[in-house]
């Protein structure tokens, strides 16, 4: 596919509105970033904290490419995909495996429902059980490429936030500079400069910034202000969940689109939760996305928390992920929670449904 014919798509999409009020400025962005970079390139999961690192990595194996995030939603929507599925990329990263047919030069990935796929690169750096893709990356060719010094670190951080163990619950409050916070402050840094970027421009401004100055690129003032309208919304979200939220052992929590912080919320429900929860999220089609996890203590402590994979309910709702935190789409809440009420039922958990819609 050439870029011209990626950009014809991305303009039906824009002006159909098959795609949530949410994700529109990200498209906009992508479509701009086609417009002004030129092949190749290579595609990394973004926004994500693991897609950037893996992204400023694989910038320094290949400086000469233009990066482009791609979420999942992007490469499993019905017109969009075809984009992911078509152009020549160099390398992949963090994604499941995209365009099958095209010869990659690398390949890069740790998620679990990519193992019997097909990933057709001359170098493939593959393992389900990697903390992340980018250390995954870094550590099969950290003797044979020499990275930027200062990537090492970021790759650390991944394996800490990809592996979903980030130290005590997410901060309300506003964000520190890198050099006065703790390492547990720098966690949280990371993963919210990371989750607060709404356009590729931002993500790609990560990419490089991480590339050239390391963590301290964290101190940038675009991304510490947005990082504090982040916290903000944080709390709110935080909030109703401690006050909506029911006890059980699975917790269902609804909302609208752009309602919430939708993470916040999922990471409040869960407080109340002695397994897991799901958020179900409903777009403006009726549509919804929703966000599976485990508890991280019932992973450490209950041996046989593997009955409760939730990547495999993902994938039977369009979805997958890991065992603990997967994402999945559906084309009704009632839809949604049909499956997941079943899922639960069938193995005899308590469920408790808080639906914050009209809150
Ligand atoms: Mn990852």
């Amino acid at each position: 596919m050439l870029t011209k014919d990626a950009l014809l798509i991305i303009d039906n999409t824009l002006q159909e509105k098959t795609i949530p009020e949410s994700k529109i400025d990200f498209l906009r962005s992508i479509r701009d970033l086609l417009r002004t970079k030129s092949a190749p390139y290579i595609a990394v999961h973004g926004p994500c904290p693991d897609g950037t690192v893996t992204g400023a990595l694989l910038l320094d194996i290949f400086p000469r490419a233009a990066i482009l995030p791609l979420d999942y939603w992007f490469i499993n929507h019905p017109q969009l995909r075809s984009i992911a599925n078509s152009l020549e990329w160099l390398a992949v990263g963090d994604l499941k495996p995209l365009n099958p047919s095209y010869t990659k030069q690398l390949y890069v990935d740790h998620h679990r429902t990519s193992i019997s796929q097909l990933f057709n690169a001359h170098e493939v750096y593959f393992n389900s059980k990697g903390a992340s893709a980018s250390a995954v990356l870094f550590d099969a060719t950290r003797s044979l490429f020499q990275y930027a010094p200062q990537l090492e670190e970021l790759v650390d951080l991944t394996r800490i936030t990809d592996t979903g163990n980030h130290p005590g619950l997410p901060p309300l409050d506003p964000p520190c500079g890198v050099e006065s916070c703790s390492h547990d402050e720098l966690v949280w840094l990371f993963e919210d400069a990371n989750s607060s970027c709404v356009t590729a421009f931002e993500i790609l401004d990560l990419i490089e910034g991480f590339r050239r100055k390391g963590v301290s690129h964290l101190n940038s003032p675009s991304i510490q202000s947005r990082i504090k309208i982040l916290r903000k919304n944080r709390k709110i979200a935080w909030e109703a969940g401690q006050k909506n939220v029911k006890p059980a052992d699975f917790v269902v929590v609804i909302a609208k689109d752009l309602q919430f912080d939708s993470r916040s919320l999922l990471l409040s429900a869960l407080q109340k939760a002695n397994i897991g929860g799901v958020s179900i999220i409903e777009e403006q089609s009726r549509k919804c996305r929703l966000s599976f996890r485990i508890r991280k203590d019932v992973q450490k402590s209950n041996k046989e928390w593997e009955k409760y994979r939730i990547d495999l309910l993902a994938t039977s709702l369009n979805g997958g992920g890991h065992m603990a935190a997967a994402g999945a789409k559906a084309d009704s809440v009632e839809l949604a929670k049909e499956k997941i009420l079943a899922w639960a039922k069938s193995l005899n958990m308590s469920v408790s449904v808080a639906d914050l819609r009209h809150a």
